[in-house]
């Protein structure tokens, strides 16, 4: 049977699929590839997939600029293997988008247009060895707190690929954290070093999180699909909460005047974050927007190349099998 609403036909299999998806939502159940699902759903899933994926890719370029000139050996091999790590979350999370039906090539084309969205974060410059650690500490430490959740999302191949991820990160967060430990129990201008780069990359870590609730225009629907499993000013108030012991522990001051505990409200006190700086950023305009994306295109038009070797391989060892085929 076959009904109409609006513009959209709505046929027997949609309405027995609908009913389905529903129930494994209620019982807080996975939806699996070949699963019917919402269209909504899945251009949700596309949307944040797609840019998650894009921010681990674009997230390589801040500390891939100090891989040559980390301080010591050791440091350069655990710099090399961290970056190397996001590249793998980025290629965990593209497949995990493309069982959704949108091609790698699709979101490449995305990206390097400026068509895509990917984290603000990555959008800020990294001038001393000092951003390494508070990349790690601040940045994975809130890129922690935003994914844990998301290991429960309801979508299969999302869920599961951000347990690995999640379990790298932790490794990422450390790192960074040790790097500013190490500093702050240095010289005084390596403990100088250290806070400069906590004063400049505490705010935007903030800004990960997105917009405020009340300005969040997705949040209510991807809660209800069990995609996102707290608000964004839920996960911000717990990364501060996080952050704060932590501060104490590396002799590093918040830049925040204002950021003490309400025991009334149950909530952290803090000065408001600079919104128009963040939707500056969004719409391409911050420090690094264009300096990303010239990169980022730029490799992918040398890698040209290396895609249509490993292309014209791909045909020769298919004919390969056709020929012994035949000649069985
Ligand atoms: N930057 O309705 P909202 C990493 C967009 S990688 C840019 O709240 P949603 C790492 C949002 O997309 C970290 N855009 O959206 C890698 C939406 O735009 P559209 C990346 C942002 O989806 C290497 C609009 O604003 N993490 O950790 O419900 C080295 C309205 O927002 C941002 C993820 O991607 C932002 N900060 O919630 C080191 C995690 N915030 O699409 C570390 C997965 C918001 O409607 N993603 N927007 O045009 C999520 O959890 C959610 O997508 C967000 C936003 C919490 C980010």
């Amino acid at each position: 049977m076959t009904t109409t609403q609006g513009s959209t036909t709505i046929t027997a299999d949609d309405e027995a699929g609908q009913a389905a998806f529903d129930a494994v939502i209620a019982a807080d159940s996975r939806i699996e590839p070949r699963d019917w699902m919402p269209a909504a759903y899945r251009k949700t899933l596309i949307r944040q997939i797609s840019q998650h994926a894009h921010s681990e890719i674009i997230g390589m370029q801040p500390e891939g600029n100090w891989i040559t000139r980390a301080p010591s050996l050791k440091r350069k091999a655990i710099l090399m293997a961290k970056v190397q790590d996001e590249a793998g979350h980025g290629l965990y999370l593209y497949s995990a988008a493309q069982t959704l039906g949108i091609t790698r090539d699709e979101m490449t084309e995305q990206l390097i247009t400026g068509r895509a969205k990917y984290s603000s974060i990555f959008n800020y410059p990294t001038p001393t060895w000092a951003d390494m650690g508070a990349i790690g500490w601040l940045v994975d430490g809130a890129a922690i707190c935003n994914q844990v959740p998301l290991c429960r999302a309801s979508y299969g191949p999302y869920g599961r690929a951000m347990v690995r991820i999640c379990k790298e990160e932790s490794f990422h967060q450390r790192q960074g954290f040790e790097i500013l430990l190490s500093l702050m129990q240095g010289t005084d201008a390596q403990r100088e070093m250290a806070q400069d780069a906590v004063d400049r990359w505490y705010w935007p870590s903030l800004m990960m999180f997105g917009p405020p609730d009340d300005a969040s225009p997705n949040s209510a629907q991807s809660m209800a699909w069990n995609i996102k499993r707290f608000s964004n000013d839920d996960l911000r108030q717990r990364f501060v909460g996080m952050l704060v012991p932590q501060a104490e522990v590396l002799g590093v001051t918040l830049p925040d005047p204002n950021l003490r505990w309400n025991d009334e409200t149950g909530r952290w006190d803090m000065s408001e974050i600079d919104w128009d700086e963040f939707f500056e950023v969004l719409a391409g305009r911050g420090p690094m927007n264009a300096e990303r994306l010239r990169i980022r295109r730029d490799a992918h038009e040398d890698g040209a190349w290396v895609r249509e070797a490993a292309a014209a391989y791909a045909r020769k060892q298919a004919a390969r099998v056709e020929d012994t085929r035949e000649v069985a």
